[in-house]
Parts: C-alpha cells; structure tokens; sequence
C-alpha cells in the first residue's frame, strides 16, 4: 500500500528562551525562564528544555518557577528579537513548499503534496528543513509528518526537542489509542473533564463509541472529536493569501456571564486582529462573533461592513453584535470573535480623497498604536477599557 504523508507540521522547540540561548551562549545547557519579572504577578512565556526538567512550564506564575528552581535564568520577553527570527524560519519554510500556513510565531503547516519530486520524499524534506534551520539560524526546530494536519501537529510534538515523526495512514489508529482526549485538537480542561465523566479518558475510549453517540451527549463538537479520534481531519493547509477569515477565541476556565469582560475581550481581541491585518496589507469586509454556552450550543452572528480594518469600527460593531445576541445572558464556555471577507487595501484605500474625517482619526490612532507596539513591544499601549477597573480613574 503506498501511503500519502504530504501535510507536515514545523515547531520550534522552547522558542523564546532558544533565541536568549543563541544571544547569550553562556545560557545554553542552563534552565533560562522567559516571562514576567519574578516580582511581579507575571507568568512564564516558556522555558528551555533544562528548566522543564525541575516542573516549570509555560503559563505557570513566575514566583511559583522560581521556587521550583531559583538558579535558574529569568528573563523578560523580547518580542522584537523573536518576531525577527520568526520571520526568518518562515523563510526557509517557505522555501520548500508554497503552500504554507503560519499558525503562531513559531510553527506552521505546509503541505507538501507537490514537491516530492523535487526535493525527495517527506522524511528527506523534513531532514533538510531541520538542517537548514539549525545551520542558518542555530535554532532546533521539531518536524511531524502525516496525511492530515491534526495527526502532523500531534507528529511534531511527539519527539520533541529537535524530532521528526511520520504517522503513517497504518500506524494512526494505534498510535492514537492509548493518548489521554486532551491531545485531541479542541479539548481544553473543560471539556476534558466533561468526557472524563462520561467515562471516557483516552482516544481509545472514543474510537470503541459508536458514531453518534458523543454527538448525541455533547452536541456537533462530538462528531467533531469522533473524527479525530479515528485520524480523520478533512482541513486544508491555507496559506495565507487565500485565507478568508482570521478569528480569536478564548475558552474560559469557569463558564462566565460578565458582559463587561466580554466587552473587553472584543476590544483585545480587536486590537490584535485589525493589527494582524494591517501588518499583512488586508481589509475585513465582515465581523463575526461566536457565542458556546455550557451545553455547547453554539450561536453566530455577523455583520458585512464597509471593508476596513480599524480597531475602534470592529470593536464597535463586534459589541453591538454582542449587545444584541446576548440578552439572557447565559453563561459562556466561549466566546470568539472573527473577520472576514478579507480583501487586500488597494493604493486607493490606502488615502481616500473621501475619507470622512473620523476614520482618518481612527488610521491615525490605530498607526500610532502599531509604532509603540512595534518599538516597544505588544504590551506597550493598550486601550483604557482593557485596564483592570481599579486602575481606571
Ligand atoms: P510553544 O511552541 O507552545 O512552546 P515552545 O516553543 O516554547 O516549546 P516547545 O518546544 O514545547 O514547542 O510556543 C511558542 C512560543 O510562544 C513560546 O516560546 C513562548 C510563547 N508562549 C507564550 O508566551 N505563552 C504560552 O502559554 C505558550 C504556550 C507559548
Ligand atoms: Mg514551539
């Protein structure tokens, strides 16, 4: 049987705190944290591979890392630096196959389905891509292969640092088996404790249900959860320029009913996703948001807008959307919002003759924000509303 493994999914192994040991070879082969200051209430954006060996992880509060090992290096986050050698991955990436999909700043999908010819087969392409990083940039970079991208990513991650794996068509079934469901793509600690009391605990667990039976408990995210846990995930690899929507969400730890923090959620999440599209040159021509309550009942609700991509006219139109959707306030595992119908700014956008006077306030604000960002960091500038309440005078 000749097996198709053309989806292939790079990550770079303890990214933030990689680079620092780069910068600084008196770090490497020492447990260096990157993240907030130990003073403060911050947490760990990462840390190398020899801290995870004394319990720290990422997202851990930074005093409790330090506990765990006080020797250890701590370090603040800079997002320029790691912004820069993102870039330069992605270069090579992009090297070996055009269809590439950047997920975060430090991993992305390609699919290499066309260019076995040319550059031999998966293995080889992933043998030369962790070659290329390593010698170009110094850098480990962790490579998973398979026929589709949820299998790939789980690839990547199963040999880490500096692996590569292939899951072959033969081997998914049983690799998947014996993994707890929070490997699935979508099961968050919720949910992972809602299948737990189900009696379900591992992949395996899902593969003996029938069919239909977890979408009947929990609704379509079971049918959706059914599907992986047979190795089957029907999603494109989409590059970006034929991507059509970019879109935040957040699961909450504790199902919530606060409109204020959702109203704050739109404004980050705004933020974020009209800065993304003005970096990229693009327009949203709709607004989405995604409501999950706790039985998982999902709503939608979208506006087609004037093409645009400032923060203040999406955060506007995202609450009213909000305003308007969620009246009996019931309470939320999820909320996200997303834009579409992207389309590139064309020179003629870009300085409308016939710009009314507020958007070109709003481009102003929104450019000047995107500099300090750029100089200083994404937490530089931040809208008021997304201050804590105490600090709001
Ligand atoms: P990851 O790829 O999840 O982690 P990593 O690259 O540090 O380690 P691994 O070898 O397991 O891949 O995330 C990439 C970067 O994103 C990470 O270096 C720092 C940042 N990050 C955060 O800032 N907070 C987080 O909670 C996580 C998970 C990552
Ligand atoms: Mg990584």
């Amino acid at each position: 049987m000749v097996e198709s493994t053309n989806i292939m999914h790079c990550d770079l192994d303890a990214f933030f705190a990689s680079v620092e040991q780069l910068d600084n070879p008196s770090l490497r082969g020492k447990p260096v944290v990157v993240g907030g200051s130990i003073h403060s209430r911050g947490v760990v954006s990462t840390c190398s591979y020899e801290a995870r060996k004394f319990g720290i992880r990422s997202a851990m509060p930074v005093a409790q890392a330090y506990r765990l090992c006080p020797r250890a290096v701590f370090l603040p986050v800079n997002m320029q630096r790691y912004l820069e050698i993102s870039k330069q991955v992605f270069t090579i990436l992009s090297r070996y196959s055009p269809i590439m999909e950047v997920i975060s700043i430090d991993e992305a999908f390609l699919d290499i389905s066309g260019c076995f010819r040319l550059f031999g087969s998966p293995e080889k392409i992933g043998c030369l891509i962790k070659e290329q990083v390593y010698s170009e940039l110094g850098l480990t970079i962790s490579v998973g292969i398979s026929y589709n991208k949820f299998l790939a990513k789980l690839a990547s991650d199963m040999d880490k640092p500096d692996g590569l794996c292939i899951i072959t068509e033969s081997q998914a079934l049983k690799i998947l088996r014996p993994l707890p469901v929070s490997k699935i793509w979508g099961v968050g600690e919720k949910t992972e404790q809602r299948l737990n009391k189900l009696g379900i605990k591992t992949i395996g667990d899902i593969q003996d249900l029938p069919p239909g039976w977890l979408e009947d408990k929990i609704g379509s995210a079971g049918r959706l959860f059914w599907e992986l846990a047979h190795g089957i995930d029907k999603r494109a690899v989409e590059p970006e320029h034929e991507r059509k929507s970019i879109g935040r969400e957040e699961t909450f730890p504790e199902d919530i009913n606060d409109i204020v923090y959702l109203e704050k959620l739109i404004v980050q999440f705004a933020a974020e996703l009209c800065r993304k599209l003005r970096q990229e040159g693009l327009l949203a021509g709709s607004v989405t948001i995604k409501l999950r309550d706790s039985n998982f009942k999902t709503i939608t609700r979208s506006k087609t807008i004037t093409p645009c991509n400032s923060d203040i006219i999406v955060t506007r139109i995202a609450s009213d959307l909000l305003h308007h959707s969620y009246k009996n306030k019931q309470p939320l595992r999820l909320f996200g919002l997303s834009l579409g119908h992207l389309s590139p700014v064309t020179s003629l956008e870009q300085g409308s003759l016939f710009e009314s006077q507020s958007n070109a306030d709003y481009k102003a604000i929104d450019q000047l924000m995107d500099e300090i960002r750029d100089r200083f960091g994404p937490g530089a500038i931040n809208r008021a509303s997304l201050l804590p309440d105490k600090d709001i005078k």
